[in-house]
């Protein structure tokens, strides 16, 4: 999967032609792209953007990660990656939700300092006696940051 952004410029010019006014605007727009790499995680189904199910990225698909021996050393792994300072809670069973697709990693044992889940001791890729029953998830902590919903800010300029 890749995330794409549209990037636009806009250029107004103002040509005064005696009593006339010609006004051009340009756009220039592009859109570029980023592509996922294995090993990138995303939280799916908690009310806040820092907890939900763990979803790690995989040779082009989302996977799940089993709940079997996930705790908070594994769960900090996930949050540290996503840029929160912890983890508060490995939470196991589902509790936010079942996920769908592979079930990627099963029995892990994160020391907590590595960059990615991919990098901890695991059964191997893909290979797991889980259903979706047992997906795993996080809560993390954010110490500086509030939980804001989006917000729309309209500024409208007056001048004479
Ligand atoms: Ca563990
Ligand atoms: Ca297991």
């Amino acid at each position: 999967m890749e995330q794409c952004h549209l990037v636009a410029k806009l250029k107004v010019d103002l040509y005064f032609i005696g009593v006339k006014c010609q006004i051009v605007i340009t756009v220039n727009a592009w859109l570029f792209c980023e592509g996922y790499s294995n090993g990138r995680v995303q939280l799916v189904g908690g009310a806040t953007s820092r907890e939900g199910r763990v979803e790690i990225w995989y040779n082009s698909q989302w996977n799940t990660v089993c709940d079997d021996d996930w705790d908070i050393s594994d769960a900090n792994v996930v949050c540290q990656q996503l840029g929160f300072q912890e983890a508060v809670t490995a939470h196991q069973s589902a509790h936010h939700g079942r996920g769908t697709g592979q079930i990627l990693l099963d029995d892990l044992q994160c020391t907590g300092r590595e960059a990615s889940l991919l990098e901890c001791s695991h059964r191997g890729i893909n290979i797991h006696d889980c259903g979706h029953g047992e997906d795993a998830s996080v809560t993390c902590e954010c110490r500086l940051c509030m939980d804001i919903s989006p917000t729309i800010i309209i500024i409208i300029l007056e001048y004479e």
